[in-house]
This record gives structure tokens, C-alpha cells and sequence, in this order.
């Protein structure tokens, strides 16, 4: 057992006072450590303490390199990974996506200190810090986005994150019965692929797996869970058998085919008509269904707003799940513009990539370029260029900043393929 201490360990130095050589678990978050039940890195990691586990915190790490996550050594159990006590696009940018001036979760309410889709950015650093130990998400963002979900702040229907962030679990919801049971059967020699019945938990199935069949869940008195019975189908059969508690969610291909439904209708009504639509498919889930803005705040109209092809939705995710390739685009967005609401129209990364080149080069405002080239009667990334500089020599600009962007996804494969790892990323 160990001993509850002040406050959970923040650095090599309060660990090796505590006696540790290295901590069970450590639990990453993007908020800073509150000893306080209303932060959760705090409640969980006192939870496991509590369940005799070393537990270390990791509070708002700078996520550029894996570094500062070696700083408290390898855990031997797990990592522990969230964005914070919300969502961090929610943290970071208002309802009219302009960036939030301060963080009230950072210490003097300083913004900026985690980093956007943070669940994936901290997951990524983690298993470069500490290859083949078991990553674990949960929290507010990886909750909610823990299925095909709409996300405002790219216009796009995005892939579950465990997609993104390739956690091996991702809890959801209340976390405080899974980590203990996490931690439990890891520390007794069970490899994290076993730990798939563990309710409130998600995971990614490998290609070739299939579904595995649940046994209605009984109350009491014997009689199934109405809870976690489907709806039967209008007209159909009333299913029964053991797949009776299995409810099916639409796939995120099915997902971004609703969007006939969603983009016809008035943007301001467009997250509860969706989620309207989907509720039979969730009967039987716990809590509210998720939305995709901030309770307190209105999402701003936007009626030019173009559906993204599962295909080019897929791209977005993939360049925000390198780092590497991340930094090296970073620097091209216009200010105050996220990657994904730059990419979004785009068809491919290659496009997309080189659009931000010939802005940088050509001093091409890139609302302007992109708005020629994501249009209904697109135009070439050429073609584009020839109408808003008619005096540049297009052919060229195209020629070079293609170039620019075979090299920048070149040189970030090789870097990943140096390192040895995420070699499944694409
Ligand atoms: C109290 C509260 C506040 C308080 C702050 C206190 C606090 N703790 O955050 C106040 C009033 C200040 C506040 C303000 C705001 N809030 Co508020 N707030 C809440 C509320 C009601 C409870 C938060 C809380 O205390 N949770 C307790 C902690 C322990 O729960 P938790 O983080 O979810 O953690 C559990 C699980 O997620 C999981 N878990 C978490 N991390 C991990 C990690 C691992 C490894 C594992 C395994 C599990 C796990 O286990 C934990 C324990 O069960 C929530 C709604 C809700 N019911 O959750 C909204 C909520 C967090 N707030 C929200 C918002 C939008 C805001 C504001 C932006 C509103 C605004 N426009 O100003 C501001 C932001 C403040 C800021 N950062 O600048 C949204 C966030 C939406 C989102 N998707 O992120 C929420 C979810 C409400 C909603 N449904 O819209 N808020």
C-alpha cells in the first residue's frame, strides 16, 4: 500500500523523496495539478493511490518534444492521458473560433499552455517517451469524442479520436471504477489488448477482429437491462439472443453521409438535429448527448460551410496526429487559424499543403486562395493563383510549392521512421 502524501508527486525529486524508483501510473493533463476533487487528475490519481498504486502527475508538459515526458521516468503501469477538465478547443478558442486570452486552469490564467487537441498531441509524446507502455485516455475531450462525431471548430465529421490519438483504451465518462480495474489487472500481468470488458471503456478494433458478442447485462431480478436493450427496428423483430444488449452506432462513413441532413438545414439548429436523429442509436448509453459547442456559448452561423468527405476528414486527423509534420505547418496558418478549419474543402494533404506554400511565397492572403480552390466549380491551385496574381508566373509558383510539400511529408516520415515508431500512422 502506499501512503497518501500532500500531494502527488510533480517531479523526479518528489519521487525519489517518496522512495519510488518510478511511478505506477502517470496521469498527464492538460490543466494544472488542483489537489481537488473537481480536477480530475486529482480525483483519479488519489483514486488509485488510495487503491495502493504509485500514482506521479504530469500538468500541462510542453508538448514540442517528448522530453519534459521522460522527466518522471517510465511508468510501469500506464500512462494516463487527458486534455483537461474540458475540451481543449473549447479551452482554447471562443464560440467565434478568435483565441481565448487567458486559461482560468493555468497558473496566473495564462492561455496557451496545452496544446490544441490536446488527448492526441500528450498520446503521441507519451509512447515516444515510453514505447510499449499502454497509453489510457479519458476526460471530457476523449469522452465526447470518442465516437464519429461533428467538430465545430474544423466543419468536418471526425473519426473517433481513438483513430487520432491511438490510445489503447479510452475511458469514458466517469473514470474513477476503470482506472482502478485498469490498473488492477495490468499490475497482475494481463496485457492491455485482454482489458476489452471493462464497462465505460472504448477501443479500436484491429482489421480482422470482429465484434465480440456481450451478454445482456440482468438486473436483480433476473430480467435483462432495458437500459441496454436496442430499439427494435419500426416493423421489425425484437432482437433477442445474446447480441440482444449490443446496440450498433452508425459507422463514421454512415456518419458523414448524414450530412445531407446536416448541412441543409439552418447551422444554428444543426447539432441537435443531428443528435436528434441519432438518439435511437444511442439508447442505452449514459448522460447527455454529446454536443459539439460550448453549453454556455452560441456557435456562430456559417452558411457557406462545405461537408468534408470521410476521405479528406481522414487527412485532417492524419496530419494532426504527426507532430512533426504539425510544426513544420504551424508556422504557415494564418494567425488565430487552426489546422483543421485550414484544411477543411481541401481533396488531399498534398493540395492542401501546398496552398499554404504559395500564400507564404507569393504573399497570397490564404482565406483568398483557399476560397478559389474549396468553391463548388473548384479551381486548380494554378488557376487559382492566375486570378488573384495575374502577374505571377503560376506554372512556377505550383511547381515549388509542390515540391515544398512532397518535402515536408517526406522529411516527416523519415522522422517517424527514424524514430521507430507510429509506423501504423498512415
Ligand atoms: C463546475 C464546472 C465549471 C466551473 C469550474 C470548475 C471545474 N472543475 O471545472 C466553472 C463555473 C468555473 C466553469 C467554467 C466553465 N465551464 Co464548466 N463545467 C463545470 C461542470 C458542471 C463540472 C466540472 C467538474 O467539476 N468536473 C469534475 C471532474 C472531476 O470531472 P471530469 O473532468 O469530467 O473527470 C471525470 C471523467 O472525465 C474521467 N476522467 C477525467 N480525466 C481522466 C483521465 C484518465 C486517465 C481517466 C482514466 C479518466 C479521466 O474521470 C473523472 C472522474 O469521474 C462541467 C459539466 C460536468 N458535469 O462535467 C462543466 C463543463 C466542464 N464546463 C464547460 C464549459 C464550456 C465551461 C466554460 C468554457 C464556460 C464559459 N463559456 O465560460 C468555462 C471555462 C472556464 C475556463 N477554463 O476558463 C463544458 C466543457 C465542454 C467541453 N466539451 O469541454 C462542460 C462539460 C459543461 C457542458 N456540458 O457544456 N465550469
Amino acid at each position: 500500500m502506499t501512503t497518501p502524501t500532500a500531494a502527488l508527486p510533480m517531479t523526479r525529486a518528489e519521487i525519489l523523496a517518496l522512495g519510488w524508483d518510478r511511478p505506477d501510473i502517470v496521469i498527464v493533463t492538460g490543466d494544472a495539478y488542483v489537489d481537488h476533487p473537481s480536477f480530475a487528475a486529482a480525483l483519479i490519481g488519489r483514486t488509485l493511490q488510495a487503491a495502493g498504486f504509485r500514482v506521479a502527475i504530469l500538468p500541462q508538459p510542453d508538448w514540442r518534444s517528448a522530453e519534459p515526458f521522460r522527466a518522471l521516468g517510465v511508468p510501469r503501469l500506464f500512462w494516463g492521458v487527458s486534455a483537461g477538465n474540458m475540451d481543449s478547443m473549447i479551452n482554447h478558442y471562443t464560440a467565434s473560433r478568435l483565441p481565448r486570452s487567458d486559461d482560468a486552469y493555468t497558473p496566473g490564467g495564462v492561455a496557451g499552455a496545452r496544446p490544441d487537441r490536446a488527448t492526441n498531441v500528450y498520446s503521441q509524446r507519451c509512447r515516444e517517451a515510453a514505447p510499449g507502455v499502454p497509453v489510457i485516455a479519458g476526460g471530457v475531450e476523449a469522452s465526447l469524442r470518442r465516437l464519429a462525431h461533428y467538430d465545430y471548430w474544423s466543419e468536418t465529421v471526425r473519426p473517433s479520436m481513438l483513430v487520432s490519438c491511438k490510445a489503447d483504451l479510452l475511458v469514458f465518462g466517469m473514470g474513477e471504477r476503470a482506472a482502478v480495474e485498469i490498473a488492477r489487472r495490468l499490475a497482475a500481468g494481463e496485457p492491455v489488448a485482454a482489458l476489452r470488458d471493462i464497462r465505460g471503456t472504448a477501443y479500436l478494433l484491429g482489421a480482422g477482429e470482429s465484434l465480440p458478442a456481450f451478454a445482456p447485462r440482468m438486473l436483480a431480478d433476473g430480467t435483462p437491462d432495458p437500459r441496454r436493450l436496442p430499439a427494435a427496428a419500426p416493423g421489425g423483430p425484437v432482437p433477442d439472443g445474446p447480441d440482444a444488449a449490443t446496440v450498433r452506432l452508425p459507422s463514421f462513413e454512415e456518419v458523414c453521409g448524414m450530412r445531407r441532413i446536416m448541412f441543409s438545414t439552418a447551422v444554428s439548429c444543426f447539432v441537435a438535429i443531428v443528435w436528434l436523429g441519432l438518439a435511437p442509436a444511442f439508447a442505452g448509453q449514459k448522460g447527455h448527448p454529446p454536443t459539439a459547442t460550448a453549453k454556455h456559448e452560441t456557435p456562430k452561423a456559417t452558411p457557406t460551410a462545405q461537408p468534408t468527405s470521410p476521405k479528406a476528414a481522414l487527412f485532417i486527423t492524419r496530419i494532426e496526429s504527426n507532430s512533426q509534420l504539425m510544426s513544420r505547418l504551424q508556422p504557415l496558418l494564418p494567425s488565430g487559424m487552426t489546422l483543421s478549419s485550414a484544411a477543411q474543402g481541401f481533396k488531399n494533404e498534398g493540395q492542401f499543403i501546398a496552398a499554404l506554400h504559395v500564400s507564404q511565397n507569393l504573399k497570397i492572403p490564404f482565406a483568398q486562395l483557399k476560397a478559389e480552390m474549396v468553391r463548388p466549380d473548384r479551381d486548380s491551385l494554378g488557376q487559382a493563383i492566375h486570378d488573384l496574381q495575374p502577374s505571377a508566373n503560376a506554372k512556377a509558383a505550383v511547381k515549388t510549392a509542390e515540391q515544398e510539400a512532397r518535402a515536408d511529408i517526406k522529411a516527416t516520415k523519415l522522422a517517424k521512421a527514424d524514430a521507430g515508431k507510429d509506423k501504423d500512422d498512415r
